[in-house]
């Protein structure tokens, strides 16, 4: 959709859950995007407002509250406080930070639902849901743990199982236990209200996959597969004693799930801003919203929020969801649990002062199309090598020459050369390109334009060499030397978005005002004999060391956090001998091996058990490359009912030990004995 339709533009950035701090990742995702744009919008003086606040609701927050021994609230006190902090070191600004702990929220968001409610626009249904006695709640599907009807790993959770890869409910489990008692877990009956999505199925589908082709490639594809694939109502409630209390009589013990809620905290939020105000940003056809989010987020903000302001009705509807992927770190996904991540507020007390560092870096490699890696050795390249060799290196050649040969004051220029209009005409002709991809949301590839227009600088004083002129040509230099300076103060303007305390540190220098973006590409930003303070540097360069010391200061929280997870599991019920010797465990030679298509997780044995062969599947492709499995003795059971993975019969399992990391290792025996053999 084209920016000019519209009077004003509405940013909301997901709301990150108040269980953690924010990290490298978050910020990439979502929050420099999304700050980028909206102050580009204000550098382009369009009415527009950006809202944020955390999610302090859901299952997460009060397991963790638990396990602390303190309240969710506590919890979500302590982590709306740091989030916040960091957004506000990093520059990300905000017209308004609230969290769906709030007053206001949770007065929407029960007006909200009561809403829908009287309209009829729910389902109601009864079923059965798995209930733990001891911590006296129903459980989410993550929190409930058994045995994986597909391949029996113990360890399989009630929505996947991680060893087989297999999507599961909680109800195929096999033994299904709590995660937060232990204790096994019994059926109860719960009525939930769902929101049918598959009765807007077919609006949302000529909405999304006719209206919106120009939606990123990643966001259309995920919805259209959400849509091809069927859509099915979704419960908007949970049994929980944390969240919105349910508005309605008979719902004692229920709350709004959380991401019912979260999205709808989006408006709130407008409206703790702006009491009497707030209205016109979602409702009026002149307003336009923009969802930034992660890529885990794309079904609810393209498909469940849109059909809720649908049936609520007189809301607007997205007209973007520029939605990005994933940051890696170091070639490893990035996650809280295993603390592979690199956090704001530990960020900031190694490098102090260094936001607009991270800030680039993180622009330049935004996991706009696909994933993409962070790396620390990246992360001094591209400081070294173009903030502080181009753009740093220009604007201080710039501001030492003009304090070296005109006292520190903005030379008269004569008339311009050749060369000096060959090279402003190039600096000025990218600013259409830096407003073209803004505008189509490419982050990283506008911030590369800018960075180009300072390149233009540093080739403008290399070919004019003005240090060469000044004993022979004064006024020759002073024209140069303006040339720059106005490029100068033009680049405080163009990376203003991208890089905001570079550009205040900047307009400092050059005791400049905050110019707007139509001034962009003009020549006379600073009159003649306008006074510049001192010099300073813009950026500084980082050293080996210290990148090296932030490489070692990852591995070795991995590698603490991997010594505080390694629990020895206790030992099972005792069993009888009788019972051991039901199974019948053999030692086979692997006669071929290869990969299952389509189960990342599966290889597929041909086994000599000295009986004519037999074929077995087993969850350890991502340990082993099956072309070195091949020849070797492995132990497997012999007598285990077959079944079928994949669509292949599976004819008893190999034995594999399985460390606390999850890395499983092929069982095998001291010498060569031949294949049938029994193990006893
Ligand atoms: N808190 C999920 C997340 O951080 C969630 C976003 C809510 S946006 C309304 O992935
Ligand atoms: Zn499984």
């Amino acid at each position: 959709m084209s920016e000019k339709k519209f009077k004003r533009t509405l940013v909301t950035t997901a709301l990150p859950y108040a269980n953690g701090p924010v990290h490298i990742g978050h910020l990439a995702g979502v929050y420099v995007p999304a700050d980028i744009y909206v102050r580009y919008l204000r550098q382009k003086g369009e009415e527009v407002l950006m809202v944020g606040g955390s999610d302090e609701h859901g299952v997460p927050i009060t397991i963790k509250a638990m396990k602390e021994g303190v309240t969710p609230q506590d919890i979500v006190d302590r982590y709306h406080n740091i989030i916040k902090k960091s957004f506000e070191e990093f520059g990300i600004k905000f017209d308004v930070y609230s969290r769906t702990t709030s007053e206001t929220h949770h007065k929407m968001a029960s007006d909200f639902f009561k809403t829908l409610y009287d309209k009829g626009e729910f389902i109601e249904q009864t079923t059965q849901q798995y209930y733990d006695e001891e911590s006296n709640q129903f459980l989410a599907d993550r929190y409930i743990i058994g045995t994986c009807p597909h391949c029996k790993n113990e360890k399989a959770y009630g929505d996947q199982c991680e060893a087989c890869g297999t999507t599961l409910g909680p109800m195929e489990l096999i033994n299904p236990r709590s995660t937060i008692s232990g204790r096994p877990l019994v059926l109860r009956e719960t009525k939930h209200w769902y929101l049918p999505l598959d009765k807007h199925e077919s609006w949302l589908r000529q909405w999304i996959l006719e209206g919106h082709k120009e939606w990123k490639s990643n966001v259309y594809g995920q919805c259209k597969s959400w849509l091809d694939m069927g859509l099915q109502p979704r419960a908007v409630s949970r049994d929980l004693n944390w969240g919105i209390p349910l508005p309605i009589d008979g719902a004692d013990g229920k709350v709004l799930y959380v991401w019912f809620d979260a999205p709808i905290g989006y408006i709130s939020n407008t409206k703790e801003l702006l009491p009497d105000d707030w209205e016109k940003w979602w409702k009026d056809p002149e307003s336009r919203m923009i969802h930034f989010i992660g890529k885990d987020n794309i079904v609810f903000h393209c498909i469940v929020f849109p059909a809720m302001l649908k049936a609520h009705g007189g809301y607007n509807l997205p007209d973007n969801v520029p939605a990005n992927e994933f940051l890696n770190l170091e070639g490893d996904k990035i996650s809280t649990s295993r603390n592979w991540a690199v956090w704001l507020n530990e960020y900031l007390e190694d490098f102090p002062g260094k936001q607009d560092v991270l800030r680039y870096v993180l622009t330049a490699n935004a996991p706009e199309t696909k994933d993409n890696d962070f790396t620390w050795k990246d992360f001094q390249a591209r400081n070294n090598n173009e903030l502080v060799a181009i753009y740093g290196n220009f604007v201080n050649r710039a501001m030492v020459l003009t304090h070296k040969y005109f006292s520190g004051k903005v030379p008269q220029a004569g008339s311009l050369a050749d060369i000096d209009n060959a090279a402003i005409s190039e600096f000025v002709s990218y600013k259409a390109e830096v407003e073209r991809l803004l505008a189509a949301f490419r982050f990283r590839d506008a911030q590369k334009e800018v960075m180009n227009m300072a390149r233009v600088g540093n080739k403008y004083l290399a070919d004019t060499e003005p240090w060469k002129l000044i004993k022979t040509d004064e006024a020759r230099v002073a024209t140069i030397m303006n040339v720059c300076l106005q490029f100068a103060a033009n680049l405080s303007i163009a990376f203003e978005a991208f890089l905001p305390f570079s550009s205040e540190k900047l307009r400092g220098m050059l005791n400049i005002e905050n110019f707007g973006w139509d001034r962009l590409g003009a020549m006379d930003l600073m009159p003649v004999g306008h006074e510049l303070n001192a010099a300073e540097l813009l950026f500084e360069k980082i050293d080996d060391e210290a990148v090296a010391a932030q490489v070692q200061k990852l591995n070795d929280k991995k590698k603490a956090n991997e010594a505080a997870a390694h629990t020895v599991e206790p030992i099972a019920p005792t069993i009888d001998f009788a019972d051991f010797e039901k199974l019948d465990i053999r030692v086979g030679r692997v006669l071929e091996c290869s990969r299952v298509p389509k189960a990342d997780k599966l290889l597929q044995f041909k086994i000599d058990d000295g009986l004519g062969g037999r074929t077995i599947v087993s969850g350890i492709a991502k340990h082993y490359n099956p072309e070195d499995l091949v020849g070797k003795s492995v132990c497997f059971i012999a007598n285990l009912a077959p079944r079928k993975l994949k669509g292949i019969e599976s004819q008893g399992m190999i034995l594999s030990a399985e460390d606390a990391d999850g890395r499983l290792v092929v069982t095998t025996t001291l010498d060569t004995v031949a294949a049938g053999s029994q193990v006893k």
